[in-house]
């Protein structure tokens, strides 16, 4: 299908330009709300050329910045080329460029790290400030000015509504069968006139499946025939397997116990390595007619789709690999009726993930003895990512599981510490914590009964003996026994490896 075609809409199809062009219209100081979700539909050319525009505008000692709202991660197109010439003021709400990073960590840019469910409400309400300019990829225009989503919707409806001006690109290498893929829901209000979300099973469909845009506000369109930036998933290596055959085992026995049903509950799965591997293991695991409410959809559950181990997937954007993106983009229509792709108000709204009872597992950087997690600061103070969803899905959750390797930095670093060095979820958001070494049900446990319970079935066995000798020496010492630390001490891991390059005792 070529590009003018997927521009159905007579008055739109007037506002084709380059890329180039588009940029022009992109003034210094306004924000910028663009599309893209871990990689998938984010705007593939209008960023690069903007960039090019600021670094020119930096040639000759002009300051050029914007602020950049997206869904989540996008791709080095876009975070990257904006980042590499900082032209970006201020960032939210979850990134995963390595020059962003640089960047947010030197101080150089200004970085909200906000729960992705909340995005949509902050900009309605106001928070934030002005959204200015949308930036949209589509896969089509239709006749009336309506737009048939892309690879992601993340907070494009929001951006589509709150922005002044709107800035599409058509993307001819989206498959045209996304059409009727999308559940776009338009009775989010804020409060008092909030009202149920009526969604009670994964895979209903409660919305439509264009995005609205008032064509006035259409300032220019520009094609493109590009394809989304894939992530590599690692062939899953010894520990991300041991990890996945412990979630199995726990499920399997909470299956035994009748505290799950046979085809458990709607699965929700973070991003990285390991939650592929646990969806490589449920693949292989005996469970059956599974589904997911989850966020972003990775390889392992398309191959769980793929097998029929998985019936539907709800989610907000794909996030594949590339050799299963060439096998989604050719194939789409199989997948049609098994996959919904929604705004990311709903696919992680916390009403709904607690109605459906959603069993969460995500990624984290540490946990501490008591069950506190890490997931976004690197030794208290570096940012690695963000919460994303994390936050949305723990405390909402049916079951809430954490899930690392025991050690990072090819065993210098603990990630079971005495006290995280960074909070994002409370001990009261995470029941289950998964090791290699072990998993921890921390449901039901008393804070000194969790520190057991962590530090003998997560921590290293090269760490063992110093938690535990920290732990003894907390609960002799410790002026409350509640939950009992030494406060000068407790951060002292940390120190130890910004001085020592190693948390080993010495
Ligand atoms: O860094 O590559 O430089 O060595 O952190 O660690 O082990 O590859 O794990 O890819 O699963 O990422 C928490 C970051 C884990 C991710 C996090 C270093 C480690 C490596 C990555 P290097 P791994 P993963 C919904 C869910 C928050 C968002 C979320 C994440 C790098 O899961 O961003 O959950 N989560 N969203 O070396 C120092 C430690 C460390 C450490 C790991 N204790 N100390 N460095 N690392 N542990 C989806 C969305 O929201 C989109």
């Amino acid at each position: 299908m070529s590009g003018a075609s997927r521009i159905q809409c007579a008055a739109l199809r007037g506002k084709i330009m380059t890329a180039e062009e588009a940029a022009q219209l992109i003034p210094s100081g306004v924000n910028v709300g663009m599309s893209g979700f871990t990689g998938a539909g984010y705007p593939k050319v209008v960023p690069s050329a903007l960039a090019k525009r600021i670094m020119d505008a930096n040639l000759y000692g002009k300051k050029f910045k914007i602020g950049v709202w997206t869904g989540a991660s996008t791709a080095p197109d876009l975070d990257g080329a904006l980042a590499m010439v900082d032209g970006i003021e201020m960032r939210l709400p979850y990134q995963s460029d390595p020059t962003c990073r640089k960047r947010i960590n030197a101080g150089e840019m200004e970085y909200i790290d906000i729960h992705l469910s909340h995005v949509a409400q902050f900009v309605w309400s106001g928070f934030l400030g002005k959204l200015d300019i949308a930036v949209v990829e589509v896969a089509g225009i239709l006749e009336d000015g309506r737009l048939i989503p892309s690879s992601s919707v993340g907070n494009n409806k929001t951006w589509l509504d709150q922005a002044d001006k709107v800035i599409l690109e058509v993307n001819s290498w989206q498959n045209p069968d996304l059409e009727g893929m999308h559940d776009i829901y338009y009775g989010t209000q804020l409060p008092p006139n909030r009202q149920p979300i009526p969604l009670t099973r994964a895979h209903d469909r409660i919305g439509e499946p264009y995005l609205r845009c008032d064509p006035k506000k259409v300032i220019a369109v520009v094609e493109t025939h590009s394809p989304d930036r894939n992530s590599a998933f690692a062939a899953p290596d010894e520990n991300s397997r041991k990890i996945a055959g412990h979630i199995l085992e726990f499920l399997e026995h909470e299956v035994k116990k009748g505290r799950l049903p046979a085809n458990l509950l709607p699965l929700q799965s973070g991003v990285g390595n390991i939650a592929n591997a646990v969806m490589g293991g449920l693949n292989q695991g005996p469970f059956e007619n599974l589904t997911a409410y989850t966020e972003v959809l990775q390889d392992g559950m398309l191959e769980m789709i793929k097998s029929g181990k998985l019936t539907c997937a709800s989610a907000t954007a794909f996030s594949l690999s590339s050799g299963a993106l060439a096998e989604l983009n050719t194939d789409l229509a199989r997948f049609k009726d098994s996959i919904i792709l929604r705004p990311q108000e709903i696919s992680n709204h916390p009403e709904v993930i607690r109605r459906l009872g959603v069993i969460a597992m995500n990624g984290m950087i540490e946990a501490d003895i008591y069950g506190n997690v890490n997931s976004t600061h690197v030794m208290g103070t570096k940012i690695m990512n963000g919460i994303g969803g994390s936050g949305d899905f723990a405390r909402n959750a049916y079951i809430s599981i954490f899930m690392t390797p025991s050690q990072a930095k090819g065993g210098e670093i603990s990630c079971i510490v005495p006290m995280a060095s960074h909070v994002d979820h409370t001990e009261h958001d995470v029941q289950i914590l998964v090791t290699e070494q072990g998993l921890a049900d921390l449901r039901g446990l008393s804070p000194k009964q969790r520190a057991k319970a962590i530090i003998e079935h997560c921590a290293h066995p090269h760490f063992k003996p110093a938690l535990s000798d920290y732990y003894k020496r907390a609960l002799d010492h410790s002026p409350g026994k509640q939950t009992p630390h030494l406060l000068e001490e407790a951060l002292s891991w940390h120190v130890r490896y910004l001085r020592n390059g190693s948390m080993s005792p010495s």
